[in-house]
């Protein structure tokens, strides 16, 4: 079922006490709660915007002055950037990040388990038109809510020709404090770094945060943890199907610029995101399934 009202998603997918949809500026939102944790999610671009483990500072994080509006980026949680990821490499005037995360999603299913909420989101050809999609490709959204948080991007190609595509599951992670944290886990990783004009580098330790930071880095496969001493606790982020770790921070002059960072909003943020960009785009061959798991855990 596409994005209809609410209403009607409340009467088709509704479960009582634990799955609810409410119009937010013109934009569906599920709400889901459950005794391990509670989210929401906007049917537009099937994005993730906010989970938190009960009891817990959310972990995913919603810019306080995120725009919800028909066709416009939401600045925080998690938005699906298919089939491009970054500029468009030939197209200036098209979406930064692709089209998916801007798209009126379709919700196929809502599963409340016991131990986790799923729910699964296609998007086909058909949603958006006029896009320029690569061929016969359908995309599909799988997520997994509980106390950690699973999220599946799959893309199917059904065309007879290979399919190329960047993608990358753009997660905004809440911090006390991005000064003071640590990412781990790509020690050694060779990475792009776009505040230095792609210059390259290879990542000694782990990524700190004193200034902007806007790195892709390649040949990532390993779990990264964002240690946060402020809020005393470390976030695993682990994945498959994924090649590129992208480390971002706006910092205080490029948030101020953004417009929907909120007050010292840029403090409280960092973005690991996990997909597949620059030297690890991936090819789909014909009849074929690409699949981008990640799996966000908390500990300590
Ligand atoms: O993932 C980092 C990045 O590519 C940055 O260069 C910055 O553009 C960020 O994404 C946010 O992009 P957006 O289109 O959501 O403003």
């Amino acid at each position: 079922m596409h994005d209809p009202d609410p209403s009607a998603l409340d009467a088709r997918f509704g479960v009582p006490g634990r799955v609810s949809f409410h119009d937010v500026n013109g934009i569906a939102v599920v709400e889901i709660t459950h005794a391990a944790a509670s989210a929401r999610i906007a049917m537009q671009g099937a994005q993730l915007m906010t989970w938190a483990p009960t009891g817990m500072e959310p972990v995913i994080w919603l810019s306080p002055r995120a725009r919800l509006a028909p066709g416009v980026a939401i600045r925080g949680g998690v938005p699906v950037c298919w089939p491009w990821f970054g500029p468009h490499a030939s197209e200036p005037s098209l979406p930064s990040h692709g089209f998916a995360r801007t798209a009126p999603w379709e919700l196929l299913q809502v599963e409340p388990a016991p131990q986790s909420t799923e729910l699964l989101f296609r998007l086909s050809p058909g949603d958006v038109p006029g896009a320029p999609w690569p061929q016969a490709a359908e995309l599909q959204l799988r997520l997994a809510i509980g106390a950690g948080l699973e999220m599946e991007l799959v893309t199917r190609n059904r065309g007879d020709r290979p399919l190329t595509i960047g993608q990358a599951l753009h997660t905004y992670f809440g911090v006390g404090d991005v000064r003071r944290v640590r990412i781990e886990g790509l020690d050694g990783c060779p990475y792009i770094d776009k505040v230095a004009g792609g210059r390259r580098g290879i990542q000694r330790g782990a990524v700190t945060i004193d200034g902007e930071v806007d790195r892709i880095y390649l040949d990532a496969t390993a779990d990264c943890v964002i240690d946060d001493p402020v809020l005393a606790r470390r976030i695993r982020i682990a994945k498959r199907g994924s090649r590129s770790t992208v480390v971002w921070n706006p910092w205080a002059d490029k948030a101020a610029k953004m417009g929907d960072v909120g007050e010292n909003g840029y403090l409280h943020m960092v973005c690991v995101e996990s997909g597949n960009v620059a030297d690890d785009v991936v090819t789909v061959a014909p009849g074929s399934v690409h699949r981008l798991w990640v799996g966000y855990s908390v500990e300590g």
